[in-house]
Protein backbone atom coordinates (compact mmCIF):
# COMPACT_ATOMS: atom_id res chain seq x y z
CA UNK A 1 0.00 0.00 0.00
CA UNK A 2 1.18 3.53 -0.75
CA UNK A 3 -0.06 6.49 0.70
CA UNK A 4 0.31 9.85 -1.06
CA UNK A 5 -0.50 12.58 1.92
CA UNK A 6 0.40 15.85 3.17
CA UNK A 7 0.98 15.85 7.25
CA UNK A 8 -1.31 18.48 8.39
CA UNK A 9 -4.15 17.10 6.55
CA UNK A 10 -6.83 15.61 8.57
CA UNK A 11 -8.14 13.94 6.00
CA UNK A 12 -4.78 12.04 5.54
CA UNK A 13 -4.75 12.20 9.09
CA UNK A 14 -7.90 9.25 9.12
CA UNK A 15 -6.41 7.00 6.59
CA UNK A 16 -3.23 7.55 8.65
CA UNK A 17 -4.90 6.41 11.87
CA UNK A 18 -7.00 3.31 10.74
CA UNK A 19 -3.98 2.19 9.12
CA UNK A 20 -1.84 1.84 12.66
CA UNK A 21 -5.52 0.87 14.17
CA UNK A 22 -5.47 -2.38 11.63
CA UNK A 23 -1.69 -2.74 11.87
CA UNK A 24 -1.17 -2.41 7.82
CA UNK A 25 2.04 -1.50 6.79
CA UNK A 26 2.36 1.63 4.34
CA UNK A 27 5.00 3.49 1.86
CA UNK A 28 4.38 7.50 2.87
CA UNK A 29 4.60 9.68 0.12
CA UNK A 30 4.17 12.90 0.74
CA UNK A 31 2.92 15.81 -1.09
CA UNK A 32 2.70 19.43 -0.54
CA UNK A 33 -0.67 21.13 -1.03
CA UNK A 34 0.77 24.58 -1.08
CA UNK A 35 3.32 23.58 -3.50
CA UNK A 36 0.67 22.41 -5.72
CA UNK A 37 2.06 18.86 -5.56
CA UNK A 38 -1.11 17.20 -6.24
CA UNK A 39 -2.28 19.33 -8.93
CA UNK A 40 0.76 17.81 -11.06
CA UNK A 41 -0.22 15.74 -14.75
CA UNK A 42 1.40 13.03 -12.98
CA UNK A 43 -0.73 13.56 -9.46
CA UNK A 44 -3.76 14.26 -11.61
CA UNK A 45 -3.76 11.14 -13.31
CA UNK A 46 -3.96 9.19 -9.75
CA UNK A 47 -6.58 11.48 -8.60
CA UNK A 48 -8.13 13.89 -11.27
CA UNK A 49 -9.82 15.82 -8.42
CA UNK A 50 -5.69 16.85 -7.45
CA UNK A 51 -6.09 16.29 -3.48
CA UNK A 52 -5.14 14.05 -0.92
CA UNK A 53 -4.96 11.10 0.56
CA UNK A 54 -5.01 8.95 -2.41
CA UNK A 55 -4.68 5.43 -1.52
CA UNK A 56 -2.62 3.07 -4.21
CA UNK A 57 -3.51 -0.59 -3.50
CA UNK A 58 -1.35 -3.46 -4.32
CA UNK A 59 -2.73 -3.72 -8.30
CA UNK A 60 -1.84 0.00 -8.71
CA UNK A 61 -5.58 0.89 -8.61
CA UNK A 62 -5.76 4.62 -7.24
CA UNK A 63 -8.33 5.56 -4.31
CA UNK A 64 -9.04 8.74 -3.58
CA UNK A 65 -11.75 10.37 -1.15
CA UNK A 66 -10.87 9.61 2.78
CA UNK A 67 -13.95 8.29 3.75
CA UNK A 68 -14.05 5.96 0.53
CA UNK A 69 -10.61 4.57 1.55
CA UNK A 70 -11.52 4.12 5.19
CA UNK A 71 -14.47 2.28 4.08
CA UNK A 72 -12.46 -0.13 1.67
CA UNK A 73 -9.78 -0.55 4.53
CA UNK A 74 -12.25 -1.38 7.07
CA UNK A 75 -14.38 -4.11 5.13
CA UNK A 76 -14.31 -7.16 7.08
CA UNK A 77 -12.62 -6.02 9.98
CA UNK A 78 -14.15 -4.79 13.30
CA UNK A 79 -13.77 -1.13 12.39
CA UNK A 80 -17.03 -1.26 10.16
CA UNK A 81 -19.64 -3.00 11.51
CA UNK A 82 -21.53 -6.33 9.35
CA UNK A 83 -24.87 -5.89 9.24
CA UNK A 84 -26.64 -3.50 6.73
CA UNK A 85 -28.43 -0.86 9.05
CA UNK A 86 -25.04 -0.20 10.79
CA UNK A 87 -22.98 0.02 7.71
CA UNK A 88 -25.31 2.29 6.68
CA UNK A 89 -25.18 4.40 10.39
CA UNK A 90 -21.46 5.04 9.19
CA UNK A 91 -22.33 5.72 6.34
CA UNK A 92 -24.55 8.66 7.98
CA UNK A 93 -21.84 10.01 9.80
CA UNK A 94 -19.12 9.72 7.36
CA UNK A 95 -21.67 12.00 5.07
CA UNK A 96 -22.38 14.27 8.17
CA UNK A 97 -18.93 14.51 8.08
CA UNK A 98 -17.88 15.72 4.73
CA UNK A 99 -21.31 17.72 4.35
CA UNK A 100 -22.21 19.69 8.00
CA UNK A 101 -18.64 19.10 10.04
CA UNK A 102 -15.12 19.41 7.84
CA UNK A 103 -16.18 22.22 5.14
CA UNK A 104 -16.31 24.53 8.49
CA UNK A 105 -13.86 22.89 10.69
CA UNK A 106 -11.29 22.11 8.80
CA UNK A 107 -11.79 24.64 6.60
CA UNK A 108 -11.89 27.33 9.25
CA UNK A 109 -8.84 25.50 10.79
CA UNK A 110 -7.03 25.65 7.29
CA UNK A 111 -7.56 29.66 6.92
CA UNK A 112 -5.89 30.28 10.51
CA UNK A 113 -2.74 28.34 10.07
CA UNK A 114 -1.90 29.45 6.35
CA UNK A 115 -4.02 32.65 6.13
CA UNK A 116 -7.36 33.55 4.52
CA UNK A 117 -6.82 33.98 0.78
CA UNK A 118 -9.20 35.94 -0.75
CA UNK A 119 -11.92 34.17 2.11
CA UNK A 120 -13.32 37.63 4.59
CA UNK A 121 -13.45 37.47 8.14
CA UNK A 122 -17.26 37.37 7.75
CA UNK A 123 -16.59 34.09 5.97
CA UNK A 124 -14.51 33.04 8.68
CA UNK A 125 -17.57 33.99 11.33
CA UNK A 126 -20.31 32.25 9.05
CA UNK A 127 -18.68 28.80 8.41
CA UNK A 128 -17.74 29.08 12.51
CA UNK A 129 -21.56 29.32 13.29
CA UNK A 130 -22.22 26.20 10.88
CA UNK A 131 -19.09 24.38 12.63
CA UNK A 132 -20.35 24.64 15.95
CA UNK A 133 -24.01 23.72 14.56
CA UNK A 134 -22.17 20.35 13.68
CA UNK A 135 -20.34 19.57 16.83
CA UNK A 136 -23.26 20.15 18.86
CA UNK A 137 -24.84 17.23 16.82
CA UNK A 138 -22.25 15.55 17.64
CA UNK A 139 -22.55 16.29 21.11
CA UNK A 140 -25.86 15.17 21.23
CA UNK A 141 -24.81 11.76 19.93
CA UNK A 142 -22.29 11.39 22.06
CA UNK A 143 -24.26 12.21 25.63
CA UNK A 144 -26.17 9.35 24.92
CA UNK A 145 -23.26 6.93 23.43
CA UNK A 146 -19.94 6.31 24.25
CA UNK A 147 -19.47 6.22 20.74
CA UNK A 148 -20.92 7.26 17.49
CA UNK A 149 -22.86 4.05 16.17
CA UNK A 150 -23.16 3.23 20.28
CA UNK A 151 -20.93 0.72 22.05
CA UNK A 152 -18.20 0.40 19.41
CA UNK A 153 -15.28 2.27 17.88
CA UNK A 154 -15.68 2.49 13.89
CA UNK A 155 -14.75 4.02 10.98
CA UNK A 156 -17.40 7.17 12.24
CA UNK A 157 -15.25 8.02 15.15
CA UNK A 158 -11.66 8.03 13.03
CA UNK A 159 -13.58 10.36 10.46
CA UNK A 160 -14.98 13.04 12.96
CA UNK A 161 -12.11 12.64 15.41
CA UNK A 162 -9.44 13.79 12.83
CA UNK A 163 -10.72 17.45 12.42
CA UNK A 164 -12.82 17.69 16.04
CA UNK A 165 -9.55 16.80 18.00
CA UNK A 166 -7.37 20.20 16.23
CA UNK A 167 -11.03 22.40 16.31
CA UNK A 168 -9.29 24.13 19.12
CA UNK A 169 -6.72 25.16 16.53
CA UNK A 170 -9.40 26.96 13.99
CA UNK A 171 -10.40 28.53 17.34
CA UNK A 172 -13.63 26.48 18.58
CA UNK A 173 -14.11 26.51 22.05
CA UNK A 174 -14.69 22.70 22.79
CA UNK A 175 -15.41 23.85 26.96
CA UNK A 176 -19.13 23.79 25.50
CA UNK A 177 -19.07 19.82 24.32
CA UNK A 178 -17.85 17.81 27.72
CA UNK A 179 -19.14 15.14 26.07
CA UNK A 180 -17.15 15.42 22.82
CA UNK A 181 -14.26 15.68 24.71
CA UNK A 182 -14.83 12.73 26.75
CA UNK A 183 -15.10 11.15 23.13
CA UNK A 184 -11.82 12.46 22.11
CA UNK A 185 -9.68 11.09 25.13
CA UNK A 186 -12.30 7.81 24.56
CA UNK A 187 -10.54 7.38 20.78
CA UNK A 188 -6.94 8.55 21.73
CA UNK A 189 -6.73 5.51 24.45
CA UNK A 190 -7.56 2.95 21.75
CA UNK A 191 -5.19 0.51 21.30
CA UNK A 192 -2.58 0.99 18.58
CA UNK A 193 -4.00 4.69 18.41
CA UNK A 194 -0.92 7.28 16.53
CA UNK A 195 -0.95 11.11 16.54
CA UNK A 196 -1.71 13.19 13.46
CA UNK A 197 2.47 14.00 13.14
CA UNK A 198 3.24 10.26 13.69
CA UNK A 199 4.96 8.67 10.14
CA UNK A 200 5.05 4.82 9.53
CA UNK A 201 8.13 2.88 9.83
N1 LIG B 1 -13.24 15.09 0.27
C1 LIG B 1 -11.82 14.88 0.21
C2 LIG B 1 -11.12 16.18 0.53
C3 LIG B 1 -9.62 16.09 0.30
C4 LIG B 1 -8.96 17.44 0.49
O1 LIG B 1 -9.60 18.49 0.64
N2 LIG B 1 -7.62 17.41 0.48
C5 LIG B 1 -6.85 18.61 0.65
C6 LIG B 1 -5.97 18.48 1.88
S1 LIG B 1 -6.97 18.28 3.34
C7 LIG B 1 -5.95 18.80 -0.58
O2 LIG B 1 -5.36 17.85 -1.04
N3 LIG B 1 -5.83 20.03 -1.09
C8 LIG B 1 -4.92 20.33 -2.15
C9 LIG B 1 -5.55 20.99 -3.32
O3 LIG B 1 -6.79 21.17 -3.31
O4 LIG B 1 -4.81 21.33 -4.24
C10 LIG B 1 -11.41 13.77 1.18
O5 LIG B 1 -12.14 13.55 2.17
O6 LIG B 1 -10.40 13.09 0.95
Amino acid sequence: LRLYDYMDSGNGYKVRLLLAHLHLPYELVEKDIEKGETRTPEFLALNPNGRVPVLELEDGTALAESNAILYYLADGTPYLPSDRLHRAQALQWMFFEQYSHEPYIAVVRFWRRHGLGEATERDVEQRMQRGYAALEVMERQLTAHPFLLGNAFSIADIALYAYTHVARQGGFDLDRFPNTQMWLQRVAQEPRHVTMEHKPG
